[in-house]
């Protein structure tokens, strides 16, 4: 059912290694002429321009882009009980997690009576987009709202399309995570003309003409519209990235049993007719196994034609390796959101992966748990962009601040080095600001 690649004895370089795993990827810049006129309009217009996009997109208009308190109780007092405790259970381990991310001021004492700290200072405002159609996901909520509010940021609006068959509010799962999460600002607004209503504000077209305020980060992620909207806002907003479709790899030896490697597969497959579902391996007779359990499986399984689509996409594939030590250059190489180690002693192995979104260690660890209920973050960096990017956390939502404060002496220490500085800049006001101070001072009768 997989496609391989066979690097067996070959030892390609970086780039050859890059240009043979398998490899999807949308065109974002193709609908970027499409979504740019959206955006322009809700810039100039707002919540009427957005709400117009919104009937014509969605097929629905909802009431008023803010969505009613009394709306978003019911859909809690509606949800299925088990569903309620999952979805706890997540918060709980999710905000465990996150809590210990939360970042101390650094305060260091250059030199005497100079010192510079480093404070973290949440991001005011937060827009957290939350797709609707195919896939709704509360968890994706929690995944989001929790690291910002251990962050601390005091202000948070959650986006999701406006749905025809709930009178044109967002999905009722989602309006309860967001209850469960006490987010009370959601607005029905959706696609491009979400992202970018939330960049620019506006006026709810409803009786209070309740105010939108505009968000100074978008989080979330969203089918390619909205991450061309994104690309547009970026610069006006901050945007925490662009997320691609899902990708699972799977590095596994001889010990890995072939049942769970095919599930696990398929569990990412399951997302997207583009999600990408690829093992590594150094076993011939696994990449064999694996196969015939995939042709088992995915008879079976609920979604079956979305997730054959994309196990048979040019995304997809078993890459043959000799050894585990060439396994690691290749997942390295790819540099998966999800990266699954299914060998002996994965631990080890697990601790000389340089390149992943997220690692899951060993047969008990599997991508679905850290989708829902590990403590971890589910949103992770797709596309490769693992090389250098991290998944949702506390830091997305908090930067960072140096504050200086150095007093006179320490600045007349340093004072010659700054001036000699700024001349090789071909900068003599730096140096003058600097001298300033202390002919001044010498001036006015200082403690000079
Ligand atoms: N695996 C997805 C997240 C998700 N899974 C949401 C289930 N629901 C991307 O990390
Ligand atoms: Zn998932």
């Amino acid at each position: 059912m997989l496609a391989r690649t066979d690097l067996r004895g070959a030892a390609p370089t970086l780039a050859e290694l890059r240009r043979a795993l398998p490899r999807g990827g949308t065109d974002v810049n193709a609908v970027l002429d499409t979504v740019a006129p959206v955006v322009h309009a809700v810039a100039e217009r707002g919540a009427d321009a957005a709400l117009e996009f919104g009937a014509r997109f969605d097929g629905v208009r909802p009431a008023s882009v803010r969505v009613p308190a009394a709306v978003i109780a019911d859909a809690l007092a509606r949800l299925d009980p088990a569903v309620v405790d999952a979805l706890r259970e997540s918060i709980t381990r999710a905000r465990k997690v996150h809590a210990d991310q939360r970042r101390a001021t650094t305060r260091t004492q250059v030199v005497d009576g100079g010192v510079v700290s480093e404070k973290w200072i949440p991001v005011r405002r937060v827009g957290l987009y939350v797709p609707g159609g195919n896939a709704v996901y509360p968890s994706s909520v929690i995944m989001n709202v929790v690291p910002a509010q251990e962050a601390g940021v005091g202000s948070l609006v959650i986006a999701s399309p406006p749905q025809k068959d709930f009178a044109g509010w967002p999905h009722p799962t989602i309006l309860a995570a967001c209850a469960l999460l006490d987010v009370d600002e959601v607005w029905a607004v959706g696609g491009a003309q979400g992202v970018a209503l939330l960049t620019y504000g506006g006026v709810d077209l409803d009786e209070a003409a309740t105010v939108l305020d505009p968000v100074d980060l978008i989080t979330g992620p969203g089918n390619i519209y909205v991450t061309a909207a994104k690309r547009l806002c970026r610069g006006v907003v901050g945007i925490d990235s662009e997320a691609g479709p899902t990708e699972i790899a799977i590095l596994a030896d001889d010990s890995a049993d072939p049942g769970i490697v095919a599930s696990d597969l398929i569990s990412q497959a399951e997302h997207d007719v583009l999600a990408a579902s690829v093992l590594v391996t150094d076993s011939a007779d696994l990449a064999d196994a694996v196969d015939a359990a995939l042709e088992v499986q995915v008879s079976a399984t609920k979604h079956r034609e979305r997730v054959t689509t994309a196990l048979t996409g040019k995304q997809s594939g078993i890459v043959l390796v000799d050894d585990l030590e060439a396994g690691l250059a290749v997942v390295d190489a790819y540099a998966a959101e999800h990266l699954e180690i299914q060998t002996r002693d994965a631990a080890a192995v697990a601790d000389r992966v340089h390149n992943a979104g997220a690692i899951f260690v060993g047969p008990y660890a599997p991508v679905s748990l850290g989708d829902y209920c590990a403590g971890s973050n589910h949103v992770l960096p797709t596309s490769g962009s693992a090389r250098f990017a991290s998944g949702l956390s506390v830091q997305t939502f908090l930067k960072g601040v140096h504050v200086i404060d150095y007093d006179e002496s320490a600045l007349r220490d340093v004072a010659d080095r700054v001036v000699t500085l700024a001349d090789a800049e071909d900068l003599p006001g730096h140096g003058d600001a600097v001298k300033q101070r202390f002919i001044a001072n010498a001036a006015a009768g200082g403690p000079d």
